[in-house]
């Protein structure tokens, strides 16, 4: 490569040169000369905060097609190719020096390889193409949180979407001090027909953590590309591990209890598993739905929304359900629906939305009508399972007002939950911190879904729900979560909760607001108004609670034999559960913490010993309140 200052000259207009460097930090210029020198982009747009340069990749978006725009003007609606419409793990890696290893959950390759098939795959990608340099924060600007970031594409869709998911930062850029840690993303959509990516099958994703570098080429869908998110969320666990601070895949919501007091909740589910519904339930605020880092101020657990948006899973999304959501995709606030069916009008429509279905329109597969088959002649559904929709959190109505705050806001209990049909109970608290980081988040599973490709509906062990983008070694990670509980004064309560549970013949048996019901339930323990229930796996609520709550919240009798139903103690599952966990550490996670095993083998006695007094499945009230 020649200097940096020509190769720019080569590559960048006067304007944007100027723009450029006007950030003084020269490792922002060697970047982009990097990028510029591999991808041999036909021109260069440098994007500022202005609102004209961020009108600019908006229409810029439409006029290449990348988007089209709905019947609600402030609305666009993008389509991912066939094969490209959810996270590729198996094409995701991370880029490891000789002699290290991530250890067997998490997919690496040595990094002079890796870094040979970056510069294969994206030399000269971008040859009749325009690249987009964009400049971005995440967290909050000028706080201990934020970590600033580079987003290189030649996608406008991915440059549009994260000016809705993420707080701009060209202005923050030029006041970084020298010696700020920054996060690098490049990313190219590859050869593109009609608009959309066909390269699918050399798709990839490099984490070269050494340099704070992640490329992406050869795909579109969002979780692939868009660098803040799921990319940047990996580099952000290893700098967490530097720092003695947690990035974690969690909602950060905040529950109104008795007297106007807030109370601010953070939870870990996989994807799909019901993160943006219940930081979206009615009565509450919302601060994020999707990414939270956790650092201790002042000994207490803090925590901010790494994002300002949300890129929500819309399957399933409907009036009743989530009144909050539907007000907003239907008023005039900007949105990018993805993989969705348009009707002929212009409006949106995707699975599961309480509404008749348009007998045709157009969604990813071309013009669709009701029974139209594939090649394999398989029905294709009116819309993608994992179809989705980008908002600003900007404007909601349950917006929380502390988004902004540098200092977070203090987190008082954290969850855990997946698709887990039948184990957990709906909700269960921890004994304390270790026991929740242990049994809890370190004993996850949960069933795939949509959100990443493969087979749907098959429990995988997912600790923390972090495993798609955990970048340590696991036992580490769990070390961490230790340590950083020890050096809280008084550290979050931790809880459990299953949305998923289902009976012998397999329905679901509790209902979708019941998780207000749970999250209030959470918030009286935080604050020491109900007791509960002691049980070998923890604490779990009180019927008389729990009725008075359905009522209180909900307006519902909630019936006896209900709880009963849903608050049994099923002991051989639990069983089953701890012999698989215990088995996945033993053979793949040599630095387990010793915490881990002794916290599994006392769980074990304790079920074993109520199981021999009480039987396999054990009714809440033959247990103690405490
Ligand atoms: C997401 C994911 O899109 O986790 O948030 O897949
Ligand atoms: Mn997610």
């Amino acid at each position: 490569m020649k200097d940096v200052i020509s190769t720019l000259e080569h590559y960048l207009t006067p304007v944007g040169l100027a723009k450029l460097l006007a950030i003084p930090n020269r490792d922002v210029h060697r970047f982009v000369a990097k990028a510029v020198d591999l991808c041999e982009p036909m021109k260069v747009f440098v994007c500022t905060d202005a609102q004209e340069d961020i009108d600019y990749i908006r229409r810029t978006a439409i006029a290449r097609g990348e988007e089209t725009e709905l019947a609600i003007n402030t609305q666009t609606v993008h389509f991912d190719g066939f094969f490209d419409q959810a996270r590729d793990k198996g094409h995701t890696q991370y880029l490891v020096p000789k002699g290290e290893s991530l250890g067997e959950q998490v997919e690496q390759i040595d990094r002079d390889i890796g870094l040979k098939e970056v510069e294969e795959r994206m030399k000269g990608c971008m040859h009749n193409k325009k690249m987009v340099i964009r400049f971005f924060c995440l967290g909050p600007l000028d706080s201990d949180f934020s970590i600033p970031c580079v987003q290189i594409t030649d996608s406008f869709y991915v440059a549009h979407s994260e000016d809705l998911l993420y707080r701009t930062g060209y202005e923050y850029f030029k006041r970084l001090p020298d010696n700020k840690e920054i996060f690098w993303m490049l990313h190219s959509s590859g050869k593109l027909v009609q608009s959309v990516s066909i390269g699918w099958q050399q798709r990839g994703v490099a984490i070269d953590y050494l340099e704070n570098t992640v490329y992406s080429y050869n795909t579109q869908y969002a979780g692939n590309t868009i660098g803040l998110k799921k990319l940047a969320l990996r580099l952000a666990i290893r700098k967490a591990n530097r720092e003695d601070w947690l990035a974690e895949h969690m909602f950060l919501m905040a529950i109104h209890g008795p007297e106007g007091r807030k109370t601010y909740l953070t939870g870990a589910y996989p994807s799909a598993c019901g993160k943006t519904s219940t930081s979206m339930v009615k009565g509450a605020t919302i601060v994020g739905d999707d990414l939270t880092y956790l650092r201790i101020i002042n000994g207490h657990v803090r925590g901010v929304n790494v994002e300002q948006g949300i890129f929500g899973i819309i399957r399933s999304v409907s009036q009743e359900d989530d009144p909050v959501i539907w007000e907003v995709l239907n008023s005039c606030q900007p949105a990018i629906y993805s993989n969705v069916l348009i009707t002929e009008e212009g409006y949106p429509h995707w699975l599961d939305d309480g509404r008749p279905i348009p007998p045709r329109g157009v969604n990813h597969s071309g013009p669709w009508w009701i029974g139209k088959v594939d090649e394999k002649g398989e029905e294709i559904p009116m819309a993608h399972k994992n179809a989705r929709y980008t908002i600003s959190l900007k404007g909601l109505p349950n917006l929380d007002s502390a988004l902004e705050d540098p200092q977070g806001v203090k987190i008082g209990g954290i969850i855990y939950g997946g698709r887990d049909s039948d184990t957990w109970v709906p909700v269960q608290e921890s004994f304390n911190w270790d026991h929740g980081v242990l049994t809890m988040g370190a004993c996850l599973e949960s069933k795939t879904t949509a959100a990443t490709l493969g087979p749907s509906g098959v429990r995988m062990f997912q600790p923390f729900s972090n495993l798609d983008f955990i970048s340590i070694p696991l036992g580490q990670y769990i070390k961490n979560h230790l340590k950083f509980g020890k050096s809280a004064q008084n550290p979050p309560r931790i809880f459990a909760v299953n949305y998923f549970q289902q009976n012998a013949e397999g329905q679901y048996i509790t209902g979708k607001d019941a998780k207000r019901v749970w999250l209030n339930w959470m918030d009286r323990r935080i604050h020491g108004e109900v007791e509960a229930i002691k049980t070998p796996i923890g604490y779990i609520p009180r019927y008389e609670d729990l009725k008075m709550l359905f009522r209180e919240i909900l307006n519902k009798t909630y019936a006896e034999s209900d709880y009963i139903e849903q608050f049994s103690i099923r002991v051989p599952e639990l069983l089953e559960k701890i012999d698989r966990i215990e088995k996945i550490y033993h053979e793949t996670v040599p630095d387990a913490p010793l915490e881990l095993s002794d916290a599994l083998s006392e769980q074990r006695v304790r079920l074993i010993e109520v199981e021999k007094i009480h039987g396999e499945c054990i009714a809440p009230n033959k247990f103690t309140s405490t």
